[in-house]
């Protein structure tokens, strides 16, 4: 029985009290402890969205930086590890690139899947509904065909500088801490899940706020982010626990 851990958010290339770069540096410290306290048996590892603070795929580019980060998750899959994407808002954008290059296999949200006879509904979050109009209507445009066609007929250097003006307003809009309407929608979504069908996990991200929580028989977790909280969440086989790397 292999461990998994679930990790989210941290909008690496994104300006923030705490450098990109030092951010990168604790996650890839994080992601090498895994590897050397599981090389035998092997763990799984879920980044659960928004690790990039926009990640787009053009034919031959991608956005600059990051190497420490790609390199470690790359030395992990070549190791036998198994890494997962479930993309966030921020970088959905993956067109083959991270499963040709890294050995990361992309999965759709929600993932649900069933291990040690445990149930495991996982998503970023930003599609829980009901998703406010506002936001719904973002979600649209980002994952239209079309928009995605035009996106990459422009230059990386002018689409990586207006993805960046709109991460920084949307991270502007955005208390420290998160609005309580999602917060409750969320704890909402678990709860009506819970009322039609049996999950044993329900892992979350998007918030930036680290949550555990016992609703109607099911643990929900979120994951918090690597931007301040710098924390994780990690299935042992029976349970899921968060934990802050560091401490
Ligand atoms: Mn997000």
């Amino acid at each position: 029985m292999r461990h998994a851990y679930f990790i989210s958010d941290a909008h690496l290339g994104a300006h923030s009290k705490v450098p990109s770069q030092v951010r990168e540096k604790r996650l890839t410290q994080l992601l090498s402890h895994i590897y050397e306290t599981h090389k035998q048996e092997k763990a799984y590892i879920i980044l659960l969205g928004d690790i990039w603070d926009f990640w787009f795929e053009w034919r031959h580019c991608i956005p600059a930086g990051f190497v420490r980060l790609m390199g470690t998750l790359t030395h992990l899959t070549d190791s036998g590890f198994q890494v997962f994407f479930v993309p966030g808002n921020h970088d959905q954008w993956t067109f083959g690139y991270l499963e040709r290059e890294l050995g990361i296999k992309v999965v759709s949200d929600p993932w649900t899947f069933e291990y040690n006879s445990k149930k495991f509904f996982i998503s970023h979050g930003h599609k829980i509904p009901p998703v406010p109009a506002s936001e719904k209507l973002i979600n649209t445009l980002f994952e239209s065909k079309v928009a995605r066609k035009l996106f990459k007929l422009v230059h990386p250097d002018l689409g990586i500088c207006i993805a960046k003006k709109w991460s920084h307003t949307s991270r502007m809009h955005h208390p420290p801490e998160p609005p309580q309407e999602a917060l409750e929608r969320y704890e909402k979504f678990v709860e009506e899940m819970q009322s039609k069908t049996h999950y044993d996990f329900y892992v979350f991200a998007h918030l930036h706020y680290p949550i555990k929580k016992t609703i109607k028989g099911a643990i929900y977790v979120n994951t918090g982010d690597w931007l301040t909280h710098f924390t994780y969440a990690k299935f042992d086989g029976n349970t899921i626990n968060l934990h802050k790397w560091g401490d």
